[in-house]
C-alpha cells in the first residue's frame, strides 16, 4: 500500500520508522511519503493560513498549496491511480475497525493533515475530482491538528495489511473485531503479589477456558461498551 501525507509537521510521522509499521515498510509492504505543505508555497513567507471569509476566529489554510501538493502527489502514481483522500476532521464521519478494514484493501491512501480551524472547503471538492474523499474523526474531543488522528488510523491501516501483523490469528480475537471488547490475559506467574490467575486457565480444559473467555468478553463490554451490545444481549 502506498500512503502520502501532507502536513506542516513532517516531525510528527518520524516515529512510523520504529516498531511494527517500520518493518511493514522495510518489508515493502507499506510505502509511506511525507510531505511538508509548505514546499507547495509559492510566497517568501511559504503561508499556509489566512483569515475567514464572514469573519471568526482563527485561521484557515489556504487551497493554493492543497492544490499543488495534491497535484503533485497524483502526477507522482501510477497512471490512472484513483487514491482516496482522508482529512481527518472532528467534523468527519467516525473512524472504526470496520472503517480501517475497508480501507486496508485501498492501494493508495493521501492523508490531509488540517491545522488551524480547517482547511478551505474547496480542497475537499477539488480532492473528489482526484479520487474518493474521506473526512474522518476519531472520536467526540478535539484535537489540535489532524498528525496524531493521521497516525492513529496509518497504525489501526497498516496492521491489517496481510504480512504486517505476523500471527494473522492474532486479528481475530481482538476488542472491535467482532462487536465485543477482548477477553482479560495473563501469563506467568500463577501467583503475583497476592492476585491469582483464574483457576479456570489452569485448567488445562480448552471448552471450559473458551466458555469463560466469551462470558467475559460479554461482563466487560456490558459494564465498559454497552453501546456495543446488541439488543438481546444488554441489562
Ligand atoms: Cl480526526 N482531528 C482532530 N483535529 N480532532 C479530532 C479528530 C480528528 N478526531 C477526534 N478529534
Amino acid at each position: 500500500m502506498r500512503v502520502d501525507v501532507v502536513t506542516i509537521f513532517p516531525a510528527f510521522f518520524d516515529v512510523l520508522e520504529v516498531s511494527l509499521l517500520g518493518k511493514a515498510r522495510g518489508a515493502g509492504l507499506l510505502d509511506v511519503r511525507v510531505h511538508d505543505l509548505r514546499d507547495y508555497t509559492t510566497d517568501r513567507h511559504r503561508t499556509v493560513d489566512d483569515t475567514p471569509y464572514g469573519g471568526g476566529a482563527g485561521m484557515v489554510m489556504k487551497p493554493e498549496p492543497w492544490g499543488l501538493a495534491l497535484d503533485a502527489i497524483v502526477a507522482d502514481a501510477d497512471a490512472g491511480d484513483r487514491p482516496t483522500f482522508i482529512f481527518p476532521s472532528p467534523a468527519g464521519e467516525r473512524f472504526s475497525q470496520g472503517t480501517a478494514r475497508e480501507l486496508s484493501e485501498a492501494s493508495h491512501l493521501v492523508f490531509g493533515c488540517g491545522r488551524y480551524e480547517g482547511i478551505d472547503e474547496r480542497v475537499f471538492a477539488y480532492a473528489a475530482t482526484l479520487g474518493d474523499v474521506r473526512l474522518m474523526s476519531l472520536g467526540d474531543y478535539v484535537l489540535n491538528g489532524g498528525e496524531v488522528a493521521s497516525m492513529a488510523m496509518i497504525e489501526a491501516i497498516g496492521r491489517l495489511i496481510p504480512g504486517v501483523v505476523g500471527n494473522p490469528e492474532s486479528l481475530v480475537e481482538e476488542s472491535h473485531e467482532d462487536g465485543l471488547l477482548e477477553y482479560p490475559s495473563y501469563t506467568k506467574p500463577a501467583s503475583w503479589r497476592g492476585h491469582e490467575v483464574p483457576d479456570v486457565l489452569l485448567s488445562g480444559h480448552h471448552g471450559r477456558v473458551a466458555e469463560w473467555r466469551h462470558a467475559q468478553r460479554v461482563e466487560r463490554t456490558r459494564e465498559r461498551r454497552p453501546d456495543l451490545l446488541p439488543g438481546d444481549l444488554e441489562a
